[in-house]
């Protein structure tokens, strides 16, 4: 009977240190007004895109191959068979997206290599390709925006693909070689450089839901994948440091090298159940701290239980951070499915607005995100966040909220250095296809012209204000 009474007693006070250590924030997120988000000078204002998502023809990588095929029973991979074909054609009309960006007021472009059109094979570059890149930074630097270049944004050549990608660890060697030719070719123009986009996104959906290629499920095989990305990154770190000695801005930095990590925000779905609180703690641990203590640490750890086991060194991934990306969505509540099919329960929240990807509209954990990856004791900038939806009203609420929620970091000290919002325009969802529509500008897929949305103009105005200020 005593150690009953103990055991509850000891699960209440376990139940409280969570929830103290852990608190669900929330704040007042109407009557925020674009007068008031005010930020300091020289804070990055930007949008962000990636290269098979808008640029069209990229039939010579893994994704291509991926629209092309069905599943095991004979359905499409991505939304109703589309496939990104011309995408929004940002290969031709990348002037006129540059003269959008400018209309916007932004001072930065974050956009992506797309690696099976620079090496279509192994160790063959193509120059052409190589000389659109160089095209499309100096007409950013003409029009005063400032190049950041993903190296890596979820897409590989067909013969990266073919020898396994990312799950060979040779590919890393080919990635490096890949990264030094674009450094080497763009150093002039970019000094902001993130070699992945989002690693633990890409080898969780490639490697264990099996949404992205290669649609393998196998969690021990996905972080096998995500520590050879990890690894791939410190190296190409040096490999960057090595061959960007030029300083494009002027700062007296050659060059800036970071990686872009995802954060999702998980909460317990009901706070006072342990069990879901175990549930938030896996979830969690796996998704966003395993990897902010890699950095920290040196060494990739994940010790899941009843799940995955792994550890392995990663030789000079300590400091291999000059800052780091955030991207961030949403916030996602969890917990165990005792009686149920699902043993992972993942709820949004009741009375939050849901985007059309149904991500609930939870500006609160971009602080909670930010806060979090101060770990790392590196600028940090949000280099993706926005909103696929049609209502206009919710979209231009959203922007407000979340531009709050990185000021309200700041003001607590957050190290934060600019704000990119997903995307310049509509695109290619990857598997979701064309419906989901996140863009500032509308894209017209008959005919590929472009609007800007209603909900956009509060983005313009927010940094007209903060751009204006500086002037003075
Ligand atoms: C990702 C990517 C983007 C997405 C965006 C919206 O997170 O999957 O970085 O390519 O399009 O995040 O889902």
């Amino acid at each position: 009977m005593l150690i009953l009474v103990y055991a509850v007693l000891i699960i209440i006070l376990l139940l409280v240190i969570l929830n103290l250590r852990y608190p669900s924030v929330s704040w007042d997120t109407n009557n925020i007004r674009f007068e008031g988000l005010l930020f300091p000078d020289g804070f990055i204002w930007g949008v962000a895109t990636s290269s098979h998502q808008v640029e069209g023809y990229c039939d010579n990588n893994d994704w291509y191959i991926w629209e092309n095929s069905i599943d095991e029973v004979g359905k499409p991979r991505v939304k109703n068979g589309q496939k990104s074909g011309v995408a929004c054609d940002h290969w031709n009309r990348y002037r006129e997206d540059i003269e959008l960006i400018k209309e916007l007021g932004c001072n930065a472009y974050r956009f992506s290599i797309e690696w099976s059109k620079v090496e279509p094979e192994k160790s063959r570059w193509d120059e052409k390709a190589i000389d659109h890149y160089q095209a499309v930074c100096e007409c950013l630097l003409e029009k005063g925006i400032r190049p950041f270049v993903t190296l890596h944004h979820f897409t590989n050549p067909i013969w990266i693909w073919e020898m396994g990608g990312f799950e060979n660890e040779d590919t890393v060697k080919y990635f490096l070689e890949y990264v030094e030719k674009i450094v080497t070719s763009l150093k002039v123009y970019v000094d902001w450089w993130a070699t992945f986009n989002e690693p633990v996104v890409y080898a969780v959906l490639g490697w264990y839901l099996g949404i992205f290629p290669p649609g393998k499920k196998n969690i021990l095989e996905a972080t096998r994948v995500l520590a050879n990305l990890l690894e791939a990154h410190a190296k190409a770190y040096y490999v960057i440091h090595g061959a960007d000695d030029f300083d494009a801005d002027g700062d007296g930095v050659t060059c800036n090298v970071g990686i872009v990590k995802s954060v999702q925000i998980f909460d317990p779905y009901r706070r006072w159940n342990l069990l879901d609180w175990l549930v938030f703690y896996m979830l969690d641990y796996y998704y966003n701290q395993s990897f902010i203590d890699a950095f920290l640490s040196g060494e990739f750890k994940v010790n899941v239980p009843l799940s995955v086991r792994y550890r392995r060194r990663i030789e000079l991934l300590e400091n291999s951070l000059d800052w780091v990306g955030l991207n961030y969505y949403t916030r996602v509540l969890c917990g165990l499915g005792l009686f149920r099919k699902e043993k992972v329960i993942l709820k949004n929240t009741k009375r939050l607005p849901v985007t059309d990807m149904g991500w609930t509209v939870y500006p609160q954990g971009l602080y909670r995100a930010l806060l979090r990856l101060r770990s790392l004791g590196v600028p940090i900038f949000v280099t993706e966040n926005g909103i696929a939806t049609m209502d206009e009203k919710l979209r231009g609420e959203f922007i407000l909220q979340h531009v709050d929620a990185v000021r309200e970091a700041l003001l607590d000290g957050v190290d934060v250095r600019g704000y990119f919002y997903w995307s310049l325009m509509d695109n290619f969802e990857w598997a979701e296809g064309f419906d989901k529509r996140f863009g500032l500008y509308y894209v017209n897929y008959n005919n590929l012209e472009r609007e800007l949305k209603k909900g956009s103009e509060i983005y313009k105005k927010i940094i007209l204000n903060n751009i204006m200020r500086q002037k003075r």
